[in-house]
C-alpha cells in the first residue's frame, strides 16, 4: 500500500492556519481521501494540559529550555499514531509542528540546534506550507495579545527563525497579504495536489539540518 502523505501547516500567531487546515480537510473529504487533523500543541494530553497552563496562565513560569522540551514531548506523544496513519495509507495534516518549536524557543535566544534536537527522529512532512503575512497583518487580528508569545516584536523574531527553514526541499511559502480565505485555500491544494500526484518515496524522519 502506499502510504499518505504527511502535510504540515505552520506559520506565525493569527495567520489562518487553522482556517486553512479546516477548509483543507473538507478539500480532502470531497475528494475521497482518509485524512486526520493533527494540531500542536495538542493540549488534551498529559503534556498537553500542562502546555496549555503555560501559554494561558504568566503566573505559570517555566525555563525556555523545559517548555522547549514539553512542546517536544507532545510531539512525540503522536508520533506513534501519525506514524501508523500514514503507513495505513492515511493522509495526515498538522496544524504546527517542528518548526514551530524550533522558531519560537529559538527566537527566545536558545540555540536553533539545540532547539531541533529533541525532535530528531520525528516523521517529516512531504510538504510545509508556510503561511507568510506582512508582520503587521497577524498583530492586528481579533484575538492577538491573548496568549503568551503574541507580542508583535517577539513575532518578528519568530518570522526570521522561521525563515531559516525556507531553503527545505519541503518547503512552500505561501504568501497570504490581500488573498480571501478561498485564494489562500486554493493555493494550498494546488501545493497539496503536486505533492500527492508525485511517487512517494520511504516516509522520512527529522536529522540534523
Ligand atoms: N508553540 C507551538 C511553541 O512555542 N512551540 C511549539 O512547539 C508549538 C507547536 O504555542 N504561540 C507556540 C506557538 C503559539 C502557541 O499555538 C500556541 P496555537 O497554534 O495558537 O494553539
Amino acid at each position: 500500500m502506499t502510504r499518505g502523505v504527511l502535510v504540515c501547516i505552520e506559520g506565525l500567531d493569527r495567520t489562518g492556519k487553522t482556517t486553512q487546515t479546516t477548509s483543507l480537510l473538507e478539500k480532502l473529504d470531497k475528494d475521497g481521501v482518509d485524512a486526520t487533523l493533527i494540531k500542536f500543541p495538542e493540549r488534551t494530553t498529559p503534556i498537553g494540559r500542562i502546555i496549555n497552563t503555560y501559554l494561558t496562565d504568566t503566573a505559570f513560569e517555566l525555563s525556555d529550555q523545559s517548555a522547549h522540551l514539553l512542546f517536544s514531548a507532545n510531539r512525540w506523544e503522536l508520533a506513534e499514531k501519525i506514524r501508523s496513519l500514514l503507513e495505513d495509507g492515511k493522509t495526515v495534516v498538522l496544524d504546527r509542528y517542528v518548526y514551530s518549536g524550533v522558531a519560537y524557543s529559538s527566537a527566545k535566544g536558545l540555540p536553533f540546534d539545540w532547539c531541533l534536537s529533541p525532535d530528531i527522529g520525528l516523521p517529516k512532512p512531504d510538504i510545509v506550507l508556510f503561511m507568510k503575512f506582512k508582520q503587521e497583518e497577524n498583530v492586528t487580528r481579533e484575538g492577538f495579545g491573548e496568549e503568551r508569545y503574541e507580542v508583535a516584536e517577539f513575532q518578528q523574531k519568530v518570522k526570521t527563525q522561521f525563515e531559516k527553514f525556507q531553503n527545505e526541499d519541503n518547503w512552500r511559502t505561501i504568501y497570504v497579504d490581500n488573498k480571501s480565505i478561498e485564494e489562500v485555500g486554493e493555493m494550498i491544494w494546488t501545493e497539496y495536489k503536486v505533492t500527492a500526484s508525485r511517487r512517494r518515496e520511504a516516509l522520512q524522519y527529522f536529522s540534523k539540518l
